[in-house]
């Protein structure tokens, strides 16, 4: 597929977010309807979001990057309505300076709401969740979402995307690298491992007599692959499970413990390491049944109004609450 000349083809519309610490933008417009299939007659465009940020630089090379205009790209991996890029902004020279890309693009296309919603700039708030409120609010939002919204994940589980990625796989649960990576950079990097059972969809499911085991392999097999595959050894690695996460299929991310980034998704209410989430399951089997939970919340988020508008009933003095 001729990707860069559809890309040049993108329609910008809004600005989603600008984040220069980062050196990432995120962009909403549309591309060409052959973006997903063959030339349509009525050549209608299709909304798509556009995220674009630097790789991480090949120091010996520094000095000789940044231009502004992309003369090439190369598909990393592609999964349903994600496909993910390294992209050269300058001359030949780049490309031998830095032979992984200059930059990372991040396509989704077709874009939901929800997409366009979640990459929105916004402000946020904390609000705690009660088992209460996760039953009456949290769970029919969740029961909400089309299957679609995690279809990326039912094509690697039933081994149609990212096949030659995949790092473990069991009857329980996949680890591949995630599409943040770029495949080539140990200092970022970023793997997911995926739960089979589509029934687990977040921390909120997990019960110590059932998932202990799965949670401990995760860990086990984690250190395994990144000691025999890159050199990481015990502590070097920061997992953590969201909590709201973006995709209710359960996942665990794996992290390089030296890459941090404000932005990342490892922030304090937000991001459980997956080390604190078994010794608390150890202590007690059903605490993420029992236990208020407090998160931050964007703007535009789908739960922002219900859970902002239900914090007066949430108890600050109870103990079994709090
Ligand atoms: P999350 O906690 O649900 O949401 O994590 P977040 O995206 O806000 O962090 C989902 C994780 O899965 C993220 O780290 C994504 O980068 C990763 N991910 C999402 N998609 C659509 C894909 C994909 O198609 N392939 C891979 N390999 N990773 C993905």
């Amino acid at each position: 597929m001729p990707y860069l000349s559809l890309l040049q083809s993108f329609e910008l519309a809004e600005i989603l977010s600008e984040e220069p610490d980062r050196c990432r933008l995120t962009l909403l417009g549309s591309l060409p309807s052959t973006w997903i299939g063959p030339i349509d007659p009525e050549d209608c465009r299709l909304r798509a979001i556009i995220r674009i940020e630097k790789a991480a630089f090949a120091s010996a090379h520094a000095g000789s990057l940044f231009k502004d205009f992309i003369h090439k790209v190369e598909v990393i991996e592609s999964t349903d309505i994600y496909t993910w890029f390294a992209g050269w902004i300058s001359s030949q020279a780049s490309e031998i300076n830095q032979p992984q890309g200059d930059v990372k693009i991040n396509v989704i296309c077709p874009a939901t709401d929800v997409h366009v919603r979640k990459y929105t700039k916004q402000g946020s708030i904390l609000v705690q969740e009660t088992p209460e409120l996760y039953h009456r609010i949290t769970e029919p939002y969740i029961a909400g979402f089309p299957p679609e919204r995690t279809r990326w994940v039912a094509e690697i589980a039933a081994g149609r995307a990212e096949q030659s990625k995949i790092l473990y796989s069991s009857s329980d649960y996949l680890i591949l690298p995630d599409m943040k990576w770029d495949l080539h950079t140990t200092g970022s990097l970023y793997l997911v491992a995926i739960a089979r059972d589509p029934t687990l969809r977040s921390l909120r499911d997990l019960r110590g007599d059932v998932h202990l085991d799965l949670l401990k392999s995760i860990r086990q097999e984690a250190y395994r692959i990144v000691g025999d595959k890159w050199g990481i050894g015990r502590g070097g690695l920061r997992m953590w499970i969201h909590y709201q996460p973006s995709y209710y299929h359960f996942h665990v991310h794996i992290v390089n413990a030296n890459y941090e980034l404000p932005g990342m998704g490892m922030s304090v209410g937000q991001a459980h390491l997956l080390e604190d989430v078994i010794a608390l399951l150890s202590v007690n089997a059903k605490v993420f049944e029992v236990m208020t939970l407090t998160y931050g919340l964007g703007e535009q988020h789908g739960l922002y109004e219900p859970m902002k508008a239900a914090q007066d009933e949430v108890d600050w003095i109870s103990p079994s609450s709090g």
